[in-house]
């Protein structure tokens, strides 16, 4: 998906032109895939526009950074405040917000401990990740070839730079083979995610979606759902998916800050159906709650005025 320029870009502490926000071809995490990073969504509210959950995201970054041994210079508040700061300078009442923390140009080798740490936060406009389509009746999915990292080669809970070689080889796979999205298992067979989505499948009533030690990341959307579906009355597990879960669900749905609440419509080309009525719920209201329309989720909208 193509980017759209936008004003300024926040790097180490300044408002730089878009243009000139750039780094040596010699930065570390370029050749190693040593970085962390973070995507956000703000939107137009009411009052404004408003970043969606932005503290827990930088609170993410930051516990991604820690697993990597990378000490961000900037607290969690410094974040926030230079995120909504990129907002406001690009002028945009809605946008996608991509913070990165990686290792700088000065040191090479694969001990990063004395490497330099950058930090830098963009923003764009950025449509539906899966399409319009998609999120109106539903996306096809392909279950990978390729397997999830094991957690003791690549720590799924960090949102590491060089982690994502994984995800975008299962999502060409799944393109070049003609569905919308992968669906990724574990070394040991269960069903983990998405290429940057949570999954959820419904299956009597009840939504499951699979645990950190499938391989998951702690999806801050998947917290959404969570808390949606305690609101809804609707019972709500963590727990194992097996493949085949996923052919007989009720229902099925993922979910990201760029992808937002997607219905699933067929895994393997085992048809699941038109979006049933918890994915229709759950879409409708995170959309509402995005947009600062409930009283109750209000203090996810971190207005940027
Ligand atoms: N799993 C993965 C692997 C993942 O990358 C994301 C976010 C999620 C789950 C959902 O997390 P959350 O956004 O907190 O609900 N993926 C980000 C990057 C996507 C990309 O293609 O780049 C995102 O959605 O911004």
């Amino acid at each position: 998906m193509a980017i759209t320029p936008t004003e300024k870009i926040w790097m180490d502490g300044e408002l730089v032109d878009w243009a000139d926000a750039k780094i040596h071809v010699l930065t570390h995490t370029l050749h190693y895939g040593t970085g962390v990073f973070e995507g956000v969504r703000a939107y137009a509210t009411a009052s404004g526009p408003a970043v969606f959950r932005l503290t827990p995201h930088m609170e993410r970054l930051h516990r991604s950074a820690k697993i990597l041994m990378i000490d961000i210079p900037w607290s969690v508040e410094q974040l926030v405040d230079a995120t909504k700061d990129v907002v406001r300078a690009s002028g945009l009442s809605s946008c996608y917000i991509r913070p990165i923390a990686y290792l700088g140009y000065g040191e090479m080798g694969l001990n990063t401990l004395p490497c330099s740490v950058s930090t830098a936060i963009a923003c764009w406009p950025w449509g539906a990740y899966l399409g319009d389509e998609g999120m109106a009746t539903g996306v096809r999915m392909k279950i990978s070839s390729w397997q999830r990292h094991d957690p003791n080669a690549m720590p799924p809970a960090a949102k590491g730079v060089g982690h994502y070689v994984n995800s975008s080889l299962a999502k060409i796979e799944a393109i070049k083979s003609g569905y919308d999205e992968a669906i990724i298992l574990s070394p040991q067979g269960y069903v983990s995610e998405c290429t940057g989505e949570n999954l959820f499948v419904v299956r009597g009533g009840t939504i499951v979606t699979p645990p950190t030690s499938a391989g998951a990341l702690e999806g801050i959307t998947q917290d959404c759902v969570r808390i949606i579906a305690a609101d809804l009355g609707i019972p709500y597990t963590v727990g194992h998916v097996l493949r085949s879960d996923l052919y007989t669900a009720d229902e099925a749905f993922l979910t990201g800050t760029a992808a937002e609440v997607v219905p699933v419509r067929s895994v393997d080309d085992r048809e699941i159906g038109e979006p049933g009525p918890i994915s229709k719920a759950i879409q409708e209201i995170y959309g509402k709650a995005v947009r600062g329309q409930l009283d109750q989720y209000k203090e996810w909208n971190e207005h940027v005025a």
